[in-house]
């Protein structure tokens, strides 16, 4: 009796319990994300960036074309590359994800770039954005605000 009486307390405290909450894995028939999350946004900028594991579950290769959002009506799939020692941005058309294969975006790499945000993100709140896929399918995740360092590039 005392052991049911503890579970239930303890039920109830992860049911209430509204702080610090981690955004739920999203899982559809094919993709499964997993730590989503999104860049606060530095003072005096109006972008961020947004960050994830994208697996796909399927036996078939999924395409990833694009994401939407009400925090800003542009968002673009960016890739970070090197190129003579400088770190470059580019926009990619798409991020293909192999059959039962993962990708991940994440600082340095790929990543969803959020263009003239409405209002900053900040720290400990939660954004949702839509990643729309080639098949006309498309995801609701939500991404944790975090307070990310920017990585400094020092040019000798
Ligand atoms: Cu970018």
């Amino acid at each position: 009796m005392r052991i049911i009486y503890l579970s239930l307390i303890f039920m109830m405290v992860m049911i209430s319990n509204p702080v610090n909450a981690v955004p739920p894995d999203v899982i559809s028939e094919n993709i499964r994300i997993e730590n989503s999350y999104a860049r606060e946004t530095i003072p005096g900028t109006n972008i961020s960036s947004a960050y994830m594991k994208v697996i796909n579950t399927s036996s078939k290769a999924i395409r990833l074309v694009g994401a939407s959002s009400q925090i800003s009506e542009r968002i673009e799939l960016h890739e970070h590359t090197m190129t003579n020692g400088m770190m470059r941005m580019r926009q990619k058309q798409s991020v293909d994800i192999p059959a039962n294969q993962e990708i991940i975006f994440q600082p340095s790499g790929l990543h969803l770039m959020i263009f003239d945000l409405k209002h900053p993100l900040k720290s400990a709140e939660n954004v949702v954005i839509t990643l729309h896929f080639d098949d006309k399918s498309s995801v609701n995740v939500t991404y944790a605000i975090k307070s990310i360092k920017q990585k400094k590039h020092t040019h000798h």
